[in-house]
């Protein structure tokens, strides 16, 4: 039989879509959750940008440091002609261009390739990145392993993965280990990853950084609940919830929470139901976890990666594991 009519289902309608059916999962189980992809639309993009600046969250400002420092070894370890580099999720590309600038001063041809869900996310990159003829830049709007399985038949080329930020930090355990061989599959023998991994340290400097003193972290939360009014038509109000985030040492992570402060019904009109809040009832929202030295090795030979360098800052904070692929 001949299809006649073909039905084009643009990307907003899809994750509208998933936004709806990932809030009714959530906020039907037990204990309720909403997942931390649901974090970033533009206003939430935008907090975190203010986050990964603010005095507490050491993060980012940990891992620019850290590619400062050891950038130009990092490409000295690669060393090719040319190169692709793909970053998973699109940041605002100054830790990007540290990087491509080093192989750019060693006279290695790059083409960057971003991929990153969201259209909007590359624009923020362009303006930041260096003007240069050995430089190609190619967004690609993609979830990341489309994106990067795409790439893997158009260009022979050694490949570098970028996942920084520790992103990878959203992932539970199991989800780590799933990703690292998903990544590990969608490459070829010699291609690089290079993945930031925030380290174990001092369960104060932990809660800091993720409670921290400007209440961005409380506003980025809450906007998950602002996001459900806007496009669900929820009717969530802010003062009837409050942030809560904290360093659960036997999980590894930091766990954030929205907590109910009244006995409450939320009635969602995209779902055409109403949900209960209990007074004190938490729903979760995130966990990031964190790595010690030794897990990160685990995690590399458990899934088929070479340690070349782990690069790390003078307080042992954070680590940019560069790994090369095996394969037999
Ligand atoms: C962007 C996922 C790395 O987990 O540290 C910042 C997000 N959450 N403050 C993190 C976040 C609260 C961030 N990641």
């Amino acid at each position: 039989m001949k299809i006649t009519n073909l039905i084009e289902v643009d990307q907003f309608t899809q994750n509208r879509e998933a936004f709806t059916t990932d809030v009714l999962m959530g906020l039907s189980s037990e204990p309720k959750t909403i997942s931390a992809k649901y974090f970033y639309d533009d206003a939430g993009s935008e907090l975190f940008q203010k986050i990964s600046q603010h005095q507490d969250y050491y993060l980012t400002k940990t891992e620019f440091s850290i590619l400062e420092q050891f950038g130009a070894s990092l490409a000295a370890t690669i060393n090719e002609a040319e190169i692709d580099i793909l970053e998973l999720g699109a940041g605002d590309g100054h830790k990007s261009k540290l990087i491509i600038d080093s192989f750019l001063a060693q006279g290695t041809k790059v083409n960057f390739y971003p991929i990153d869900i969201s259209e909007k996310a590359m624009g923020l990159l362009g303006a930041n990145l260096t003007v240069s003829e050995q430089l190609n830049i190619h967004g690609i709007v993609a979830d990341y392993f489309h994106g990067l399985n795409s790439l893997k038949t158009i260009s022979s080329n050694k490949k570098l993965v970028l996942f920084l930020g520790s992103n990878i930090g959203n992932f539970n355990r199991a989800q780590t280990q799933e990703f690292l061989k998903k990544l590990w599959l969608s490459l070829n023998a010699n291609d690089h990853v290079l993945i930031g991994y925030d380290l174990k340290k001092d369960t104060d400097i932990l809660n800091k950084a993720y409670n921290d003193s400007g209440g961005l972290t409380t506003a980025f939360n809450l906007n998950l609940l602002k996001r459900m009014n806007a496009e669900l038509g929820a009717d969530f109000e802010m003062d009837k919830f409050k942030h809560y985030g904290f360093y659960n040492p036997s999980l590894g992570a930091m766990e954030s929470y929205i907590i109910s402060l009244h006995d409450q019904d939320v009635y969602i009109a995209a779902l055409e139901k109403s949900f209960h809040f209990e007074k004190f009832e938490a729903m979760h929202l995130e966990s990031s976890f964190k790595f010690s030295e030794s897990e990160i090795h685990a995690l590399a030979s458990q899934t088929g990666f070479k340690i070349e360098a782990h690069f790390t800052d003078v307080q042992n904070f954070f680590v940019d594991a560069l790994w090369q692929v095996q394969k037999s």
